[in-house]
């Protein structure tokens, strides 16, 4: 954290009475929790100190809103992930408190500005990517909705890595992201719960019934912290509740009386390990045993509680648990909370199989975020049976029960009773688990929900029609403009009021205003300060001068070969090859900037990464290109540094091989901010196009059915073809191997075999030679496009206007409606 960060403060103004109190509020608190006067207090104090008065105010709501929820015995929502990607929280708090101004206003008269003391905060970075982001999104629209939820995840002590770039590489750091302490958490000792895993599970027939009797187990204990939230103008406080592993006390201290001190605290650290770190795997899985026992840990956990709370407002008539509680599966990974709900209705609460299975029917909905097959969960069944020994025994009876009802819709046809089974070639397959058990199945845009249904999920589909649906994702706005982007949300406010923050429809009335000169010309401006306040940070964190009138070209996301990131700098190798051959060629100058984590054992990844350094290092150093190109990998992605490189884009790179990206909610933000989409029919870019129109959008290359046809022979003489007559692109895939990126080095063979040869006789699997052309058309098409100002500020004010429909309020608002019928707290 940079303590050392000088922080400027901005204008005083005359304090209100309010503000004054406020002032003696953070001033107090910095005396009382520090035991400094305010001269003597470092910023992060300062920092700590106006989290801790924020944390007060959410906190008072909060009593109010409990006692609320439980008088109207309101149905909830819990929603399971294990990933929340929350990042920074203290302006957020404060934007939806409606106290920006008063914030600012004080630490000014305290001599800080508000935006630099929210720098120090940690990014509370529990999350991979875009489905760990939508979770974030999604809280934040239920609570400003007033509707009751929890969110519920594993408090990492570790979350995602921090990327760190040694000489082109990327390297992994720990995000020790807890080193500073959390000042939005509580902890809750006092409603810890047991988890066991593992050891020998007995039944005895006792009064009629079965009861289960656990040896040897190992007990873990399951700890909660609570972080309060608040929506914005909202009259409650929803709450993400993340689960901290503890070792029992009597563990270490059977070691500990027998002078084995060592061993009770490796015990212990090995009960602990379950909540160290987040997997930093995205789209892939490995089938880890302890992922298996995260997975566990948290579901376990947070079923127990479920339990509880239902049992102290309702009492123990278990039917009525589906008029209560709605449980959301965010993709696979909490699937085990179907058996283990099954166990605890059945071994603690005495129900037979039949009604829990009627109750677990009717609670569980489940969103798929994915279709690359390595990213679909299975686990070995030998290690289940092996941790978890009576879920085994459930999921076991689950497969029997399955395999029954399919022979009936689909007799004798056992290829399809294997697609679909629970249990086949000794693995559990985790989506089949959801569509065998939940009331409600997801995809999250029109046309990932399309080819779940008619290809990976078609078996069950068919069977269940009225089950699907189709929910695109969406963001908050309250994060992804307000406050990352507070000129142009004032801008917009001045022109259309400020209903459109809690009403994103409304954004559609700026579309008046794309024609409007004045309108225009501030836009403009504070596109332009966006890009100019990036430039310093490019400056000061890479070293590269940047220009902030060239066009700013970004593609950020997790690096992963269906992205494409590698068509990008292929595209920008053949552009640096044209300026060479021909310096005349009129190129209007271009910044091209990426931001990606790759996991950190997928090594072609990485090696794109190293690509794309490399690639700059020869670019920008190259004075025969005189600044025309320039290329820049921010480092360690994050949502914060998202929040500074998608307000200054004015090209949004969503390049996906058709087909492969479920949504994208990137996508989306940087629409948001008006930048202008090049982009593949994908995930959400479909709807952004049908929102947009086609004259604000630069759509290129294969459809997903082309991908399909494609996908289904190897393709190699299309490919061969495309290399013997497309001299630009071969000319740019021969940099990678004849040593001239890296001199006299052939480390990016690998990339070049792949892409012209393939893993197993399949070249071009991602279509990258085969959308290259395209890609480089619609490239140039946007260059061109560009420099007619006054037609380009146009196309960027109609993707702000046109991008309310993207507000995660709508797409909470469609899940409510079609899955979770939550009411609104009063
Ligand atoms: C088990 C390893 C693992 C970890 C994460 C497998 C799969 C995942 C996620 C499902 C990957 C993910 O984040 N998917 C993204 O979800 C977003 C939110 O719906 C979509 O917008 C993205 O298109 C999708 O890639």
């Amino acid at each position: 954290m940079a303590e050392t960060k000088t922080t400027k403060a901005s204008a005083k103004v005359k304090l209100t009475a309010a503000e004054e109190a406020l002032k003696k509020e953070i001033v107090g608190k910095v005396g009382r929790h520090f035991g400094k006067v305010m001269e003597e207090a470092t910023p992060h104090m300062v920092y700590t100190a106006c989290a801790l008065t924020v944390r007060d105010q959410i906190m008072e709501k909060w009593a109010k809103s409990h006692r609320q929820v439980k008088e109207e015995g309101s149905k909830k929502l819990y929603y399971l992930s294990f990933e929340f990607l929350m990042g920074r929280l203290l302006c957020t708090n404060i934007l939806n408190l409606m106290q920006t101004d008063e914030y600012q206003h004080v630490l000014a008269d305290l001599g800080y500005s508000l935006s630099d003391i929210a720098e120090l905060e940690n990014d509370a970075g529990l999350g991979n990517g875009g489905l760990g982001r939508l979770a974030a999104c999604f809280i934040d629209s239920l609570t400003t909705m007033d509707l009751p939820a929890y969110g519920c995840t594993i408090r990492y002590e570790y979350g995602l890595f921090r990327q760190k770039i040694v000489d082109g590489y990327q390297t992994e750091l720990p995000d020790s992201w807890l080193d500073n302490g959390c000042a939005w958490e509580i902890a809750r000792p006092e409603e810890t719960v047991e988890v066991k895993f593992g050891g020998q599970v007995y039944s005895d027939w006792m009064d009629g019934k079965f009861s289960f009797r656990y040896e040897n187990a190992t007990t873990i204990l399951a700890m909660p912290y609570d972080m309060p939230l608040c929506g914005y103008d909202s009259k409650i406080v929803n709450k993400l509740r993340l689960w901290s592993a503890k070792a029992p006390d009597h563990m270490d201290m059977k070691a500990f009386n027998r002078g084995d001190y060592i061993h009770a605290v490796e015990e212990k650290e090995l009960a602990e390990v379950i909540s160290k770190v987040l997997y930093p795997e995205d789209n892939n899985t490995e089938g880890k045993e302890l992922r298996l026992k995260q997975q566990y840990f948290l579901v376990s956990a947070t079923l127990q509680w479920i339990l509880k709370e239902f049992e102290e407002r309702n009492g123990s008539d278990w039917s009525k648990l589906p008029d209560k509680v709605v449980i959301h599966i965010n993709d696979t990974h909490p699937t085990m909370a179907i058996p283990e709900l099954m166990r605890l209705l059945m071994d603690e609460k005495g129900l037979g199989w039949d009604e829990s299975w009627d109750i677990v029917t009717k609670v569980f909905a489940y969103t798929n975020h994915t279709v690359m097959s390595e990213a679909l969960e299975k686990w070995p069944l030998d290690m289940f049976k092996k941790i978890l020994p009576r879920l085994h025994m459930i999921v076991d009876e689950m497969n029997r029960r399955l395999m029954i009802r399919l022979n009936e819709i689909y007799p004798n046809d056992y290829t399809k009773h294997k697609y679909m089974a629970i249990i086949s070639d000794n693995q559990i397959f985790m989506a089949n688990m959801c569509l065998a058990s939940c009331f409600a199945v997801n995809g999250v845009s029109k046309l990932h929900t399309e080819i779940l249904k008619t290809d990976i999920f078609a078996d069950y589909y068919n069977i269940n029609h009225d089950r699907f649906f189709a929910i695109t994702n969406g963001i908050t706005f309250r994060r992804w403009i307000c406050n990352c982007n507070p000129q142009l949300a004032d801008l917009i406010t001045s022109k259309i009021g400020n209903g459109w923050i809690k009403d994103a429809e409304q954004l559609s009335k700026l579309k008046k205003f794309a024609k409007d000169k004045e309108f225009k010309e501030k836009f403009a401006a504070i596109k332009r300060q966006n890009k100019v306040n990036l430039a310093a940070y490019i400056k000061e964190h890479n070293g590269i001068e940047v220009d902030p009138d060239s066009i700013f070209d970004v593609q950020s996301k997790r690096l992963h070969e269906y992205k494409r990131q590698l068509m990008n700098i292929l595209h920008i190798i053949a552009e640096y090859n044209r300026i060479l051959e021909d310096p005349t060629y009129d190129y209007y100058p271009k910044t091209y900037i990426f931001g990606a984590k790759a996991a950190p054992g997928y090594a072609r990844a990485k090696l794109i990464i190293k690509l794309i350094n490399s690639v700059g290092d020869m670019i920008n150093n190259d004075p025969r290109v005189n600044g025309k190109i320039k290329v820049v990998f921010l480092e360690n992605y994050s949502v914060s540094i998202a929040e500074k490189l998608i307000i200054a884009a004015d090209i949004s790179e969503q390049i996906s091989t058709a087909c492969k990206e479920a949504s994208g909610t990137g996508n989306m933000k940087f629409m948001l901010n008006g930048a202008v989409t090049i982009g593949t029919l994908d995930g959400a870019n479909v709807e952004i196009l049908e929102q947009v129109g086609e004259d604000n959008i630069y759509i290129f290359g294969l459809k997903a059915d082309e991908v399909a046809a494609r996908l289904r022979y190897s393709g190699g003489d299309e490919v061969k073809d495309i290399y013997s007559s497309n001299t630009l692109l071969r000319r740019a895939l021969d940099r990678l191997v004849d040593g001239s990126i890296i001199p006299g080095s052939q480390m990016f063979k690998d990339l070049y075999q792949t892409l012209l040869f393939g893993d197993y006789g399949y070249p071009d699997t991602y279509m990258v030679i085969r959308d290259f052309e395209d890609y480089m058309k619609y490239q140039e098409k946007m260059s061109i496009d560009y420099q007619d100002r006054d037609a380009w500020l146009e196309k960027a004010i109609m993707n702000t206007a046109s991008a309310g429909f993207f507000s995660s309020d709508r797409t909470i608002d469609d899940y409510n409606r079609q899955i979770w019928h939550l009411a609104p707290i009063k």
